[in-house]
């Protein structure tokens, strides 16, 4: 077909880089780097813990052999870890009457009505994809390590979250540090994200970003990973003349939650092409947030901004096949 002739021609071109076109085409995008690790990073604090660094590596493992088409493996999660899901679980419903945005408490209190997420016990991700599939089609994908930015935001083009920038891990913070983990970890995915994928309009969002990513150059990737990190991770609305978070990385961690809305950072509308060049902080809090009128205005903008988006093609997304398409102009 025409189509497979377009898609043969630019695996020839070499100034596109390589992206997946079919959504199983994911297992081919899982490049790890290596970042926060607790074997030999003092700024991670499971630094120095035998038991835990174990535990984290046999959860990866466990990824790490995923493949598309799987079924998901249930995890049996320790006593001691779902004590720590409960602690953060309480803190977090606390501050999210307050803190989170309207989109993020709605979405939670369906998730909590259909008994999904529960305070009792860290639920499992096969539970978890049923509802998501069936709100906004997204589905998270375990994988291990932290994933590069160019892997992690093609999945989201096909509606697959390949967790925060890195990984749907499966493990979890270490206990000693509750209110923010510098890495990803399950608590964040579950109570940072799943809720917020739940609403078509970030949903929609996190895919035009996935959408935008492929093919791209590095230099554009690295603008699109910084407008997902200050928009879906980190970003902030104005509700009822209040800031609260529409950001999973803020949603998840009370620490930095209650610092983000307060008046000691800086705040800056968001506008996408400054945002895409703001440098960032990735082991503690952020000096600055970037604050949207609400998530529909701010996809708006992106949208804005994806039409000024140079790439030397266009591409449509099928749903029916979970596929993309290239257009050329010619
Ligand atoms: N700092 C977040 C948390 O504690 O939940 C996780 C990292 C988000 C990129
Ligand atoms: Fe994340």
């Amino acid at each position: 077909s025409i189509t497979a002739v377009r898609m043969y021609k630019t695996r020839q071109d070499p100034e596109v880089p390589w992206f997946p076109r079919h959504v199983s085409e994911i297992d081919k995008c899982s490049h790890c780097i290596t970042k926060y690790e607790p074997t030999i990073d003092p700024r991670h604090p499971g630094f120095g813990d035998e038991v835990y660094i174990a535990r984290r590596e046999e959860l990866n493992r466990l990824a790490a052999n995923f493949r598309y088409g799987d079924q998901l493996a249930d995890v049996q999660y320790t006593e001691a870890e779902h004590d720590t899901w409960r602690q953060v679980f309480d803190k977090l419903e606390h501050l999210h009457v307050t803190l989170a945005c309207s989109t993020y408490r709605r979405n939670l209190a369906m998730l909590l009505e259909e008994g999904v997420l529960t305070r009792e016990r860290i639920p499992q991700l096969r539970s978890i994809n049923a509802f998501l599939e069936r709100r906004t089609g997204f589905i998270l994908r375990p994988c291990s390590g932290l994933l590069s930015a160019r892997d992690f935001l093609a999945s989201l083009a096909f509606r697959v979250f390949q967790g925060s920038y890195e990984n749907t891990t499966q493990y979890l913070r270490h206990h000693t540090k509750p209110h923010h983990s510098p890495e990803p970890d399950l608590i964040h995915e579950l109570l940072g994200h799943v809720p917020m994928f739940a609403d078509p309009a970030l949903a929609q969002m996190s895919q035009d970003i996935g959408l935008m990513s492929l093919g791209a150059s590095d230099e554009q990737i690295e603008r699109l990973a910084t407008v997902y990190w200050f928009i879906v991770e980190f970003g902030l609305c104005r509700e009822e003349g209040q800031l609260r978070a529409i950001g999973a990385g803020l949603l998840s961690a009370f620490g930095e939650l209650q610092h983000a809305c307060s008046d000691v950072p800086e705040h800056r509308e968001f506008i996408p092409t400054e945002t895409a060049l703001q440098k960032y902080e990735d082991d503690d809090y952020q000096p600055l947030y970037y604050v949207a009128d609400g998530i529909e205005e701010a996809l708006g903008k992106l949208r804005e901004y994806a039409g000024k988006f140079e790439r030397p093609f266009s591409l449509i997304y099928d749903p029916y096949t979970r596929s993309v398409t290239e257009v050329r102009s010619v």
